[in-house]
């Protein structure tokens, strides 16, 4: 039970065994296991509701890009049984029904407390605990949980004359709840990332004129995305516990798919271009599994770069459009592709036009219009799909100071340093889900919450059966750790795009690569040699009258 001390203003109202922030399906799904072990758990969330990432991005077409019997929950079969997937790949509300519905049904909302942001977490040497202070004031927790999301803060650049915009400004990471009509309108979007490419073919249905603001063209494959029919699902459903340990297993990124045995040079060109095609045709992420090499080697990469290109060319009807859209900056794959329902089609409508603003940069965006290269182009709305400060935004809007009053921001000045993305040297008891140095975004998020909910729960179960007050990362661990990351990263072509998994989409933001690469089954593998070593490479300090006795 969690006691309640006298209320003072500025003290702890409340004591927790552990605080999580955020109730995305990282947090819910921690909330469900810290039950488990009887622990007392706060859960505080900024949103009106559950839901994560799912409760903020409800731009038109927001969907996820892996496919809907993949990303689920599999902790709970009668859940995976039960709950039933309209399409193969979920469209954003579907999703969000899907996180309220674990949240009722496994009685979560009551430790979930709502419109809550999580301002300062500050570490008591003296005690061991966590001060946590929201915007409804302080809790003690001896364990803190940060479930805070990868993609959670959304970002506007400072784009000169953006506040003298007359028109409605909407930033596809931060929707709003009502319908957004945009019929009869000119809307300008900027930016060509996923988020873009899922809405911009939904907006151009509406809108009279759409002005597409391109800096960076995109690789993009098609979703083919279709209703699930029952036998799709119930497929699935027979073989859930074989595919999803598959899917945990997987050399990359947690997508159940088939291990390629070659490379993409391996093939003649007419065998290289059939399969390519193959994938094309059934669609999605998995593109980029045809070949063990396409993130590895340039050449390799060459060829599924030129047969996207191809498509565009083929695809798009106006030689100069075709021309802009063809990604030329970035190894594909480097940057996360995308997977979209016409967008390269859409470029062939008459009310929709790209602008390159890589050779002529937005200079104002002026009451009803947006200038670039001397000229105006008119639009009565914007919609910002301009992404978010990837990985570390939502860790860093948090004031968290560990030992000696260190602050994480202050220690992650050049690049946030970790010990398998779980912990930070200096900050004991705080657990980070699916942070820098785990696989994280290069996976199927899904799969690599729940290794990482497991973990920490069996992490916390040994600590109380075993009298253990603080555990934390050790230096040596995490220098090791940190440069591991790097090594695999440097051995591949990731670090060649200017993208978001380096940190290069905002300005002043160190260049890292910060996911591992290594693939989420290797990474599953050295999480559970770690525990079983006794979690080798985390000090800990046993409390002075243990909890229980230790246990074997
Ligand atoms: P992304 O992928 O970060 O895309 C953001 C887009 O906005 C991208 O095209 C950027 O161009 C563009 N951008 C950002 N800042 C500017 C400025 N200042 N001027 C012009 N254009 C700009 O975010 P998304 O929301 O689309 O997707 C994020 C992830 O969510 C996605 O990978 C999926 O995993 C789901 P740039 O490439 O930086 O030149």
């Amino acid at each position: 039970m969690a006691t309640q001390p006298q209320s003072a203003q500025g003290k702890p109202t409340a004591s927790y065994d552990v605080v999580v922030v955020g109730a995305g399906f990282a947090g819910l799904y921690m909330l469900h296991r810290l039950r488990g072990l009887g622990l007392t758990a706060r859960v505080y969330e900024q949103g009106g509701d559950v839901g994560g990432t799912w409760y903020w991005n409800r731009y038109p077409g927001a969907r996820c890009d892996v496919e809907s019997m993949q990303y689920s929950f599999s902790f709970d079969d009668e859940l995976q049984q039960e709950w039933n997937w309209s399409e193969r790949y979920a469209p954003q509300p579907e999703i969000l029904r899907y996180a309220n519905h674990v949240a009722d049904r496994f009685d979560l909302r009551k430790d979930i407390q709502l419109d809550t942001r999580v301002e300062s977490a500050v570490f008591d040497e003296h005690n061991n605990r966590w001060t946590v202070t929201t915007s409804g004031g302080s809790v003690s927790a001896h364990h803190v949980v940060l479930a805070t999301g990868c993609l959670s803060n959304a970002r506007t650049p400072e784009f000169r004359g953006l506040k003298d915009f007359e028109g409605q400004v909407y930033h596809t990471g931060h929707w709003p709840h009502e319908p957004v009509d945009f019929t009869g309108l000119r809307v300008g979007v900027i930016g060509t990332g996923s988020s873009a490419i899922q809405s911009i073919p939904v907006i151009a249905e509406q809108a009279s004129q759409v002005f597409v603001f391109q800096r960076t063209a995109n690789f993009s494959v098609p979703a083919h995305n279709a209703p699930l029919t029952e036998e799709e699902r119930a497929r699935w459903r027979a073989n859930y516990a074989e595919l999803r340990r598959r899917a945990r297993e997987d050399m990359k990124n947690g997508i159940v798919q088939e291990v390629p045995d070659r490379g993409a040079l391996d093939d003649p060109d007419e065998v290289r271009r059939r399969k390519y095609q193959a994938r094309w045709t059934s669609g999605g992420l998995t593109f980029m599994g045809v070949y063990n090499n396409l993130a590895l080697e340039q050449a390799a990469n060459d060829t599924a770069a030129n047969f996207i290109r191809d498509k565009i060319a083929e695809i798009v009807e106006d030689p100069e459009t075709a021309r802009l859209l063809q990604p030329n900056n970035h190894p594909v794959g480097s940057k996360r592709i995308c997977v979209d329902t016409d967008y390269y089609a859409t470029f062939n409508r008459p009310n929709v036009k790209l602008v390159d603003i890589r050779s002529h940069p937005i200079e104002q965006i002026l009451p009803h219009a947006v200038r670039s290269g001397g000229k105006d182009y008119g639009v009565d709305a914007l919609v910002l799909a301009t992404g978010f400060d990837a990985m570390t935004g939502s860790v860093a809007k948090i004031d968290i100071r560990g030992r000696g009053g260190q602050t994480l921001n202050d220690k992650w000045a050049e690049g946030p340093r970790t010990y398998l993305g779980l912990m930070s040297a200096g900050f004991p008891n705080l657990f980070i889900i699916t942070g820098p140095g785990s696989p994280s975004v290069l996976s199927n998020m899904i799969v690599s919450i729940e290794q990482h909910v497991d973990w920490i729960a069996d992490c916390l179960a040994y600590m109380g059966d075993r009298g253990v007050e603080t555990m934390e990362a050790t230096h040596p661990a995490e220098d090791k750790w940190v440069a591991h990351v790097n090594e695999v990263a440097q051995g591949t072509l990731y670090p060649q795009a200017n993208s978001w998994y380096m940190g290069a989409n905002i300005p002043g933001k160190p260049q890292i690569f910060m996911p591992y690469i290594g693939g989420v089954g290797v990474y599953r593998q050295i999480c559970n040699d770690v525990a079983a070593k006794d979690y080798e490479g985390f000090a800990m300090t046993v409390a002075a009258r243990p909890k229980a006795a230790a246990s074997s």
